[in-house]
């Protein structure tokens, strides 16, 4: 539906008036973002009813993204882009003496999530919606988000983030979609209508209560939904929990989202959130399947319905699918596995150990016993069908159930049809090292699926002056159609465009150096180089590659040795019980105390770490960076894709060849990238042969040893503790990141990014190379790939 400038206006004033009882004028910015929420609300919801209907109506095969981490951020100037209200709206409220920005600023983030995993599951929600296919999401509605970050005296803390305070303007509550989901107790299997049929003793059960956001298309009409399920304690069993107390417990299920990305903790209560969010969304699946679809066999599931399992936290799908299946609508156990694994496929997103979720069975068995049943018979039947034709140890490593646990990995691997990594790389160590034995029992169910970014987001909604320059230089078509973004490469050599691509950079500069003056205090100028760094924080990563950089460059300073200005900015959140982590923000945060305020450093390097990293803080920092910074051991990140949405905003990207690293030099070539660092051989060798020595190193080289002394000998006494931790880690035999062997490596590329800074014209050539290449990213083509692919996907007429 469009809309024109002068009806925005009087549903704005309508909106207003009824919800708030105020005039434009005397409106708050909060009243004027859930006013103008709503008018929005309006616009798309005869789209996204319409869009069931047809989804209904064509009875199109639709994926059932099964995520417990989405990381939206905000909606309101995406849901506007999208609609294709943003020009009028934008010009309305100026009209008005408004400014959007200062609107959509009163939005909560919507962070479900830690990092690249969440932020990819809403990607790929707005990419589906976007380039027309039907893609629902299937997630929890988390009381907390992930926690908001604050710095008191160099050190992190945690603090709530309760997002929902100010009321979600965009979901829906939709209480006549609950469903029940059983826990606990004992399961006996009788004999019952020719048929084993489970009977439940004791336990208890907890209502879902799905709360729905639509995904509004761009400009495509369609309306998806993510489903969020809430915990609520039926009706008929309030009996049971009389105090507010007792309440809380069972409302507390959907409370937090951990905080970890790659190691667990509160495991009963984690491994409680996941069978709640899989067993509410596969019942509500069903049931859509039989009522409004009105199927009634259960063997054309697979033409109508995809599961993808993003990551092992929705693993248990595989169970509870079979337990449907068997239990509910007595399907052959043979039949139902077949349209179990036609069902399911899985994404793996990281090969860290710490991040292979496993559970204790005996807590599987007093949490879930008919799930741990199925499992266990599962588990049964693998090892019987690979009996005698594979070597024992290949069936005692692959099998679901072993030393007292439950594999999720290995659940998924064995019950989908499609296993995928999210970079080549990353696909090809899952191939050759992590799921070997996986892959030579099933080579035909691994595949690899790059991730991507939304464009939408990252460059029309963050960047719109490089965006309006895109408009005119290869025409508005790049919106919808990426690869016309690659026609900017005919302006290599245009003065014209390279000026307008410096100026640009330069304005988004100064919006953050104001930015930056508001948060911190600390002045920094927008002509130095923008040194961007911009992740979770953990050792894998490298934040202290970064810090090794920057001292060497303090150094250098002080001894008389010049250097082009330049502004080191972080972002990052570190696990709250990651100590190793909040150590590397301490020391980061005292490193950058000295230097700032250094005098004899006539300012030429500022070190800022911005407070709470999340999805709209990098929509603030990606347009104004011009190193991006992805230093991560090479083999240790998947893919990476702050490294995506820098170089679409025309960063350079300085990298080890890890992750989608790799592919961005592909695409960009090696002259508009700077690549350094160990190869996958070299660090296997040294992970293979245990001879890194990275003391020899350090005391023959004399750079480097007092790059790192400066940790312990006290210039930065401030965090003397916590420096002692990170020369200590950096020191030791075998150290697993692998620091000091890029250091000097690392070094290098810095030389050369500086020497490249003085030629702004060739510059500005690198980023526009960069920015044309970035379509290749764009997650409406992975998502095409996953559709045809994985999940075999027509789009809606
Ligand atoms: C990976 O570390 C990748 C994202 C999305 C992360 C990162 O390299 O870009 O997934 N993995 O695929 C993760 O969070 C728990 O695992």
């Amino acid at each position: 539906m469009q809309i024109t400038k002068e009806e925005f206006k009087k549903e704005l004033e309508q909106k207003l008036d009824s919800q708030f009882a105020v005039d434009v004028e005397h409106a708050s910015l909060g009243e004027l973002y859930s006013a103008l929420s709503n008018v929005l609300r309006d616009g798309y919801a005869p789209n996204w009813r319409e869009t069931r209907i047809k989804e209904a109506h064509e009875g199109k095969k639709q994926v059932y993204y099964f995520s417990i981490e989405f990381l939206p951020g905000t909606l309101l100037r995406s849901n506007l882009l999208n609609l294709g209200w943003m020009d009028t709206v934008k010009s309305a409220l100026k009209d008005l003496g408004l400014n959007l920005d200062d609107i959509a600023a009163k939005e909560p983030d919507m962070a479900l999530g830690n990092g690249g995993l969440g932020r990819l599951a809403a990607a790929f929600m707005d990419s589906l919606a976007s380039t027309g296919y039907v893609g629902n999401g299937n997630g929890i509605r988390y009381k907390y988000g992930l926690f908001k970050q604050k710095f008191v005296n160099g050190y992190q803390v945690e603090l709530p983030n309760d997002w929902l305070q100010k009321h979600n303007h965009w979901e829906v509550m939709r209480d006549n979609k609950s469903v029940l989901v059983h826990f606990g107790g004992q399961v006996n299997l009788v004999q019952k209508d020719n048929w084993m049929t489970p009977e439940y003793n004791g336990g208890y059960s907890i209502k879902a209560v799905p709360y729905d956001i639509p995904v509004v298309g761009y400009h495509t009409g369609i309306v998806n939904t993510m489903r969020l399920w809430d915990a609520e304690i039926p009706e008929s069993e309030e009996i049971n929990y009389p105090t507010i107390d007792d309440r809380r417990k069972v409302e507390d299920l959907t409370s937090i989202l951990y905080p970890d990305d790659s190691s667990y903790s509160g495991r009963l209560l984690r491994l409680k959130q996941e069978y709640f969010f899989v067993s509410a969304g596969l019942q509500s699946i069903l049931r859509y399947y039989t009522k409004d679809l009105k199927q009634n066999d259960m063997h054309n599931l697979p033409k109508y319905v995809a599961v993808h399992i993003n990551d092992t936290h929705p693993a248990m799908a595989v169970a509870e699918l079979m337990r449907l299946l068997v239990d509910e609508y007595h399907i052959d156990w043979d039949e139902a596995w077949k349209i179990t694994v036609q069902v399911m496929s899985y994404t793996n997103h990281t090969i860290m150990a710490e991040a292979m979720e496993k559970w204790d069975i005996n807590m599987m068995t007093q949490l879930l016993p008919r799930i741990m049943q199925i499992i266990t018979e599962i588990d049964r039947r693998y090892v019987i069908s690979l009996t005698g034709k594979v070597a024992e140890s290949v069936i005692n490593d692959t099998r679901i159930v072993n030393n007292g646990n439950v594999q999720m990995a290995h659940l998924a691997i064995i019950g989908s049809h499609s296993v995928n990594g999210v970079a080549p790389l990353h696909t090809h160590l899952l191939e050759t090292e992590v799921l070997k034995e996986f892959y030579e029992l099933y080579p035909e169910r691994f595949n690899n699926k790059t991730n991507g970014i939304t464009l939408r987001r990252w460059l029309q909604i963050a960047n719109p002056k490089l965006s309006k320059l895109l408009d005119q230089t290869v025409g508005r078509d790049w919106r919808t159609d990426s690869a016309k973004m690659l026609l900017l490469q005919d302006s290599y050599k245009n003065a014209k465009v390279l000026k307008q691509i410096n100026e640009i950079k330069l304005e988004n500069k100064e919006k953050l150096a104001k930015f930056i003056k508001k948060t911190t205090g600390i002045t920094v100028d927008p002509t130095a180089i923008f040194d961007v760094q911009i992740k979770r924080l953990h050792a894998y990563k490298r934040q202290t590659l970064k810090l090794l950089h920057i001292i060497k460059l303090y150094h250098d300073l002080k001894n008389g040795i010049d250097h082009p200005k330049r502004v080191v900015i972080f972002g990052a959140k570190a696990a709250p019980s990651y100590t190793y982590a909040k150590d590397v923000i301490k020391v980061i945060n005292e490193v950058a105390n000295v230097i700032n305020n250094d005098a004899s450093i006539h300012g030429k390097l500022k070190v800022i770490f911005l407070e709470n990293y999340d999805v709209t803080l990098a929509e603030k920092i990606i347009p104004a960076a011009d190193v991006s910074e992805q230093i991560s051991t090479t083999t240790k990140e998947a893919s990476g894709t702050s490294n995506m949405k820098l170089m679409a905003n025309g960063a350079l990207t300085v990298a080890t060849m890890d992750g989608a690293n790799v592919d961005i030099a592909k695409a960009v070539g090696q002259d508009n990238i700077f690549i350094f660092g160990l190869n996958k051989d070299q660090v296997y060798d040294y992970y293979n042969k245990h001879d890194y020595k990275p003391r020899d190193m350090y005391n023959s080289d004399q750079v480097m040893k007092e790059t790192v002394d400066a940790l312990i000998d006290g210039s930065f006494s401030k965090a003397a503790n916590e420096g002692r931790v990170l020369y200590d880690s950096f020191l030791q035999e075998n150290e697993e990141f692998l620091v000091l062997a890029d250091f000097e490596s690392y070094l290098q590329a810095q030389k050369k990014i500086e020497e490249n800074w003085h030629d702004q014209r060739s510059w500005a050539q690198k980023a526009l190379v960069n920015i044309a290449h970035s379509e290749e990213f764009n997650a409406d083509n992975t998502v095409a790939r996953y559709a045809k692919d994985i999940w075999g996907l027509k789009k809606l007429n």
